[in-house]
């Protein structure tokens, strides 16, 4: 072997041996073709100042927003991909996202604010400049950095849809908090997400409310052995039968602090979804729970990661889509509310 051949050999193993120490690093996914992180830096250079702006003052008077506010990105991304069209309000041509069972719980100040950010935006950059699918994006980065969360870069230039999604890609899309991990991972890697990003982004899942009837079939008619009794006692007290209209916490130890106590829960049988607890009962997934639960750090790294991930699925760019003027409607010339069959958007389904 050659000196020089040598002794890029040391330096790769001691850069391996270093890796390891560090706690392995979690590789930055590629950007889509179409995204970059400059993509505003011409037309709209305030951009991502004023959406984080924003979120900080909205965040600070209603502290669940920032819950609201990711979980809105996610659900956009999972159905359709990443394209805004969770935003746009129910038309007579179908079934909008927001009509769709898992959407009914979605915070309506969630879309309150998105549309408030995007007039901002608007009147700064003028209109049909920032895509409504980039403000999820960035408020969704946004509400878990105020939240106490990791910052992570987001590359910007989706395009928003034009055309609704209907309730099956809703239902097919979004899995159900009753869902157990072999059926996660049916939903994930159909959008090429693993094992890995499964757990990272259910990490979520440390800010935030559940209703009662998502998961009160792990209360009645008897308690879900995997649920710490303690737990399950204090759960019940909040949803003392089956029906009740009531919210409680996701995170039961920080439950507005973006952290890595939801896998410590999770680790005590005290996660509130069977989504979430069966993440540490099942052998796939276990590991890397307990993981979480040992380092935030190690959580927060494939967090970010899983995030950007998340957030380029099916992305539209360049001459696809639209950019919407207003968050909860697509773009149409000056048509008349009844009149779809001059608006080739209409066709796609
Ligand atoms: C993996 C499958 C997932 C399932 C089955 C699931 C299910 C749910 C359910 C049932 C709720 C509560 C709805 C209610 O009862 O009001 C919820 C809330 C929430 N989810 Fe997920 N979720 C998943 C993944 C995610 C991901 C990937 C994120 C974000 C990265 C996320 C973020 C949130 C947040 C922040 C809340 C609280 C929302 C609020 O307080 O308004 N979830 N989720
Ligand atoms: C259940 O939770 C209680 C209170 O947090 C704790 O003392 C107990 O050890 C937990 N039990 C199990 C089996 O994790
Ligand atoms: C935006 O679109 C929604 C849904 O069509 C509509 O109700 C709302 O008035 C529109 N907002 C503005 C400012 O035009
Ligand atoms: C937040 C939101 O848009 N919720 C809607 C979910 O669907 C129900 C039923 O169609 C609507 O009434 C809600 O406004």
């Amino acid at each position: 072997m050659a000196p020089s051949a040598s002794l890029a050999a040391a330096l790769a193993a001691l850069a391996a041996a270093l890796l390891m120490i560090s706690g392995c690093a979690v590789a930055q996914p590629p950007v889509a073709q179409g995204l970059s992180f400059d993509f505003y830096e011409r037309s709209c250079p305030k951009a991502e100042a004023i959406v984080r702006s924003f979120v900080q003052d909205a965040v600070r008077r209603d502290v669940g927003l920032a819950a609201g506010l990711l979980r809105l990105h996610f659900h956009d991304c999972f159905v359709q991909g990443c394209d805004a069209s969770v935003l746009l309000d129910g038309s007579a041509t179908g079934p909008a996202e927001k009509q769709a069972p898992p959407n009914l719980t979605l915070r309506p100040s969630a879309f309150k604010a998105i549309n408030d950010i995007h007039d901002r935006l608007q009147r700064e950059c003028g209109g049909a400049v920032v895509s409504c699918s980039d403000v999820l994006a960035l408020a969704a980065r946004d509400s878990v950095v105020v939240s106490g969360g990791p910052s992570y870069r987001v590359p910007l230039g989706r395009r928003d849809s034009p055309s609704f999604a209907t309730q099956q890609d809703v239902l097919g899309g979004l899995p159900p908090p009753t869902a157990t991990v072999p059926a996660l991972l049916a939903v994930l890697s159909k959008i090429n997400l693993d094992a890995t990003d499964l757990v990272a982004l259910s990490g979520g899942h440390t800010i935030g409310l559940g209703h009662c009837t998502s998961f009160e079939g792990r209360l009645f008619p008897r308690p879900d052995p995997t649920l710490n009794a303690t737990f399950a006692g204090r759960l019940r007290q909040t949803c003392p039968a089956k029906g009740t209209d009531r919210r409680t916490v996701l995170d039961v130890r920080t439950p507005n602090t973006f952290d890595n106590k939801y896998y410590v829960n999770l680790v005590n049988r005290e996660g509130l979804f069977t989504s979430d607890q069966d993440l540490f009962t099942n052998a796939a997934t276990r590991s890397i729970v307990a993981r979480f639960a040992q380092s935030q750090k190690a959580f927060f790294d494939q967090f970010t990661s899983s995030m950007v991930k998340m957030g380029q699925i099916k992305v539209l760019t360049g001459a696809q889509g639209q950019i919407r003027r207003n968050c909860s409607a697509r773009n149409t010339g000056m048509r008349m509310p009844w009149s779809i069959l001059d608006d080739a958007d209409s066709l796609i389904f």
